[in-house]
């Protein structure tokens, strides 16, 4: 029997709508972005630029540099940078988040200066976290928003060019790691599949994506993969970063993410955790499964949120309290995991 590849369509028309009623639209994402959030609303700008809508796009802060093939500059404004006035906006959509404490202040900005403020997102809404906006749309299956993103699109029927297809097609390559993280579907390789034929060359984005290590990065790298420390057998990972070391070579937030990426890539684990220092005794923790466990719930204890496999919180003490205590939750799931 032949397989059929199986596009599952996401159903946006309520989206659609908002967007068509609208006249004048913003775009953003959440603080930090990165190239999920940001590929989604530059192809959706481009998009709606196309058919004449008065669309921005503004983030909150700056956008690292690894996305400058997408022309930040020339697109987009960031909130804590010289911008034009937010006002007579009808409708604001936010990707890849629905929690509004990670857009401030950007967020506050926006509540009294837009008429409906949206989510567009692809992560579970947190059970002790703030209530997205009616008529935000919220799709867990989606592997990324850029999928959702695809589908306003097509649903608006806005014909792909390469401004278009290359943000989105970012977006997609972006959260799932080139096609790592797909959620069991062939939805994203088949919109890639599409969207890569409007693209004069696909592997310029997968090197400004991933290959974006600086020698001193590399020597920063060398250092901290000597300290990573192992529990339950090699099945769990922790690492620490200090904020100095990142300094001293020349590193920013962005480039902590790829570290725990490494981590995932060490065959008997099963999940890991990255403590960034950011200041004393205050660590942005990262915390990775590879699917046997859920970590969100361990994420959401501290305040924290994200997708069921990849999580993240703000942690605050001494860090030879927080690791036994974080090691003991991910030793209990993965431990409950084996007898059941
Ligand atoms: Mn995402």
């Amino acid at each position: 029997m032949n397989y059929v590849p199986r596009l599952t369509t996401l159903k946006v028309d309520s989206l659609v709508k908002f967007i068509k009623s609208s006249d004048s639209i913003l775009l953003s994402t959440h603080k930090q972005c990165d190239g999920d959030g940001l590929g989604a609303m530059l192809g959706l700008y481009h998009a709606l630029k196309k058919i004449g809508k008065k669309v921005r796009v503004l983030t909150v802060d700056e956008v690292p540099n690894r996305y400058n093939f997408l022309q930040p500059d020339i697109y987009l404004q960031v909130f804590e940078q010289d911008h034009d006035p937010i006002q007579n906006t009808d409708l604001a959509l936010i990707f890849d988040t629905n929690d509004r404490r990670l857009v401030e202040p950007l967020y506050t900005a926006l509540e009294e200066n837009v008429q409906n403020i949206l989510f567009v997102d692809h992560h579970p809404v947190l059970n002790q976290g703030p209530e997205p906006t009616a008529g935000s749309y919220i799709n867990t299956r989606a592997a990324s928003t850029g999928e959702i993103a695809y589908f306003i699109i097509k649903e608006m029927g806005i014909h792909f060019d390469e401004k278009i297809a290359k943000a989105i097609y970012t977006s997609i390559a972006f959260d799932t790691q080139l096609f790592k993280y797909v959620k069991n579907s062939s939805t994203s390789h088949l919109i890639c599949a599409e969207l890569i034929e409007h693209i004069a060359n696909s592997e310029d984005i997968h090197r400004s994506l991933f290959a974006t290590h600086t020698i001193e990065k590399v020597q920063f790298l060398s250092k901290v993969l000597g300290e990573i420390e192992y529990f339950g057998e090699g099945r769990i990972a922790v690492l620490k970063l200090h904020a100095k070391d990142l300094l001293d070579h020349n590193l920013n937030m962005d480039d902590s993410r790829d570290v725990i990426d490494m981590l995932m890539n060490i065959n008997t684990l099963q999940a890991a955790a990255l403590f960034r220092e950011d200041a004393k005794n205050t660590y942005k923790m990262s915390l990775r499964s590879k699917g046997a466990i859920e970590v969100l719930g361990i994420a959401e204890t501290f305040d924290g949120g994200g997708h069921m496999y990849a999580a993240g919180a703000t942690v605050n003490g001494e860090f030879s309290k927080v690791k036994p205590q974080i090691v003991d939750l991910l030793l209990a799931r993965l431990d409950g995991h084996k007898i059941s």
